[in-house]
């Protein structure tokens, strides 16, 4: 959603044309059979649920999968009519909206289902299968074998799809990634009936593994136009397009003489006469303290954020007088250079998945097509 208004020069730019762009490049990377669920949980990895969800959609991914039924629902009541996949666990009090609804769930517990009433519409689930991720799903044969046995005694639900998550899809050493993909093609052999969507890659898998394809892809990372890891940066079949740039504008610029301090703490002397811009982008904005000395673009040049970075503003050091309103890019591109979410996550000693997913709700999200 555009914001309604905002004064603040401080916005995350998405472009959905790059997410289209991923999405289109993926799908001639993978067979034309293979169906791509956009993974748009955490507010589409923090570039806007509703919007993504709609280029993803026009793009031709087939199904939307988020982490919480609430997110489910918000996409739902906002219009979206594709089908929804609920990957976290969800409460079997959810149960009886999620087939009013149309949403699908994920189970990996037989006793789930005791909690639920026999539902007058019916259920689509997925079951989530562990085969070395260590986080949800069944990890047993003869679990798997009573769980199909009570969903197969109830009338009302019906099993849509099953799927694995891999662990370590984008490092360089394959061994655990094989071990995973082979034990969930046995899981496969138990059911007596192929589920209509069988899926297990994640981005670097969809990317670089094509093995493990099945019947679709979950995409996530890659359609905001990052790489998994910088193992698969170097083998990536087609460029990927960044669709997030950060971006404010210089609100005060003034020349301080030599041995002036700066921000709170006073950690930051001017060795000489200096000129310092003020921008107003903080910690509250999700550009947190570790980023102090993170560089910045202002006239096509790189510049140092000095001194502590407070709650709504920080301060970087020119190297010579600019204009109030003087745009600054955070991250993005301006002129020749470029500052990606890689660079920010390196400084953070982090990974491309945290930085967009921490800039907050104050940030206004402006879409361009
Ligand atoms: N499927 C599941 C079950 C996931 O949890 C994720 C990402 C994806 C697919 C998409 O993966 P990709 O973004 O690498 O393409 N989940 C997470 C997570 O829980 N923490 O970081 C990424």
């Amino acid at each position: 959603m555009q914001p309604k208004y905002f004064y603040r020069p401080t916005f995350a730019k998405v472009d959905l044309n790059a997410i289209k762009k991923n999405i289109l490049n993926l799908k001639k990377h993978i067979s034309h059979s293979v169906e791509v669920i956009a993974v748009v949980k955490a507010n589409a990895y923090g570039h806007g649920d509703l919007e993504v969800a709609n280029a993803a959609l026009n793009a031709g991914a087939s199904m939307l999968a988020v982490a919480t039924p609430d997110e489910a629902i918000r996409l739902r009541e906002s219009g979206i009519e594709s089908p929804i996949l609920v990957l976290g666990a969800s409460s079997p009090s959810f149960a009886a909206v999620a087939s009013e609804k149309d949403i699908m769930v994920t189970v990996f517990q037989k006793d789930w289902f005791l909690h639920i009433p026999t539902l007058p519409q019916k259920l689509n689930v997925h079951i989530k299968i562990d085969t070395g991720m260590g986080r949800l799903g069944v990890t047993t044969e003869s679990e798997l074998s009573l769980l199909l046995e009570t969903i197969h005694q109830r009338q009302d639900i019906m099993i849509d799809g099953v799927f694995t998550h891999f662990a370590t899809a984008d490092e360089e050493d394959e061994s655990q990634f094989r071990q995973q993909l082979e034990k969930f093609k046995g899981y496969l052999q138990h059911f007596p009936v192929k589920p209509r969507c069988i899926h297990a890659a994640n981005s670097a898998a969809s990317i670089v593994h094509e093995n493990s394809l099945f019947d679709a892809v979950r995409f996530g990372i890659s359609m905001y136009g990052l790489s998994p890891s910088p193992y698969v940066s170097n083998k990536l079949p087609f460029p990927l397009q960044p669709a997030l740039s950060l971006l404010t504008q210089v609100v005060h610029v003034k020349k301080v003489p030599e041995g002036s301090t700066i921000s709170y703490g006073a950690t930051y002397t001017t060795s000489k006469d200096e000129w310092i811009a003020t921008l107003p982008i903080g910690y509250a904005d999700g550009m947190i303290r570790g980023l102090s000395g993170q560089e910045v673009l202002i006239q096509g040049k790189r510049f140092p954020i000095i001194g502590r970075i407070c709650m709504d503003q920080c301060m970087v050091r020119l190297n010579g007088q600019v204009s109030i309103g003087e745009p600054v890019v955070l991250i993005g591109r301006q002129g020749s250079e470029q500052i990606t979410i890689e660079e920010w996550a390196q400084k953070l000693q982090t990974i491309s998945y945290e930085i967009p997913c921490i800039l907050t709700n104050r940030v206004p999200r402006v879409y361009t097509q």
